[in-house]
């Protein structure tokens, strides 16, 4: 029974039907326990972009190599779906709750229901705001501002011996996200040293590739001189070139483009001269997150902060990168 409940689950039922197959598994219940028995719910932000994607399998098939039954629920990139399924989880008694923040903020009411029942959250991939950090075990994830940082800086080199303005258009990641608002602020803060380089135009593309393209072809319609787009991931810099091209400018030339994810189509795009240089941001923490679920569940102490490793690619590096690239 578990087990074709664990595949339905996995194969996308929403937090509303997750619900509803409550408590029938109860196997390994109750708190902690031995590694073989271990129950994680899992709320995940979505299928977004690439990057979520690559996400997803990650942690599915890490919970597989670890025998740790997964409870995956898909929140379409709503937060009030990741409170149900986290309530959800709660009432299930899961030993171990991680989930990916959609947005930074609201979250304590919940993490505190979880924390009175004994059932301890790992943050993955995002953060949360709330100023009580008890609220939850450890954050493995990027650093975002770094990425951001790590963008501006490829830009100021670039530019280095520039005179003119430099005009930037931006699309941003979901309103609210971790990622959205720290890819701008590293960014800002670099590029903000010196007073050529403008940010034009700025709005937020959801991370998709739909509303990448859309926003592109806005910008492109109000603003005449964009000579470089920011993008905070690859899917929404991949529906930009599509804007671009349309509006019969070459992306990588006309407009240089930077993003962020490093996914297979992103560095494609890069080894293509279509985007000029990507921040890497690894979706791989399936493995790192089971095992940090194992150690908190055997009262293990565990840093309270893990940051994934991870480097920067422009066209060459992304050539000699993609024939072995993961995702
Ligand atoms: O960069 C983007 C995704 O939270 C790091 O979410 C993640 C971001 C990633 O949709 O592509």
């Amino acid at each position: 029974m578990m087990k074709r409940i664990t595949a339905l689950v996995i194969a996308g039922l929403t937090a509303a039907a997750l619900t509803g197959c409550g408590s029938s598994g109860s196997e390994g219940g109750g708190g902690g326990g031995g590694d073989d028995a271990i129950v994680m719910g899992f709320s995940q932000v979505g299928a977004e972009s690439g990057w979520r994607t690559a996400n997803t399998k990650s942690v599915q098939s890490a919970a597989e190599k670890s025998k740790i039954t997964l409870r995956f629920s898909d929140a379409q990139q709503k937060q009030e779906n990741q409170i149900k399924a986290i309530r959800s989880f709660v009432q299930q008694k899961v030993d171990i709750i991680a989930f990916s923040p959609v947005v930074e903020s609201g979250w304590d009411t919940v993490l505190k229901e979880a924390q009175n029942a004994k059932i301890p959250v790992i943050l993955t991939d995002r953060a949360v705001d709330s100023k009580d950090t008890t609220l939850y075990k450890t954050f493995l994830g990027s650093d975002f501002v770094e990425e951001g940082k790590k963008a501006g800086q490829w830009l100021v080199e670039e530019y280095k011996d520039a005179k003119d303005t430099v005009n930037i258009v931006e699309l941003q990641g979901t309103t609210g996200s971790a990622p959205a608002n720290d890819r701008k602020a590293g960014f800002a803060e670099v590029i903000g040293a010196d007073p050529k380089f403008k940010i034009v135009a700025s709005q937020t593309g959801d991370f998709t590739r739909a509303k990448g393209k859309e926003v592109m072809e806005a910008f492109l319609k109000s603003t005449p001189d964009i000579d470089v787009l920011y993008a905070h991931n690859d899917d929404m810099g991949l529906g930009a070139i599509e804007a671009i091209e349309g509006a019969g400018k070459v992306p990588g030339k006309d407009i240089k483009i930077i993003t962020v994810d490093a996914v297979k189509d992103g560095m494609q795009a890069l080894a293509d001269g279509k985007i000029n240089f990507i921040v890497e941001c690894s979706p791989l923490l399936g493995p790192q997150l089971m095992d940090l679920a194992q150690k908190v569940l055997k009262g293990e102490n565990i840093p309270a902060r893990v940051v994934t490793e991870e480097t920067t690619f422009d066209q060459e590096q992304a050539k000699a990168a993609l024939p072995t690239r993961e995702y």
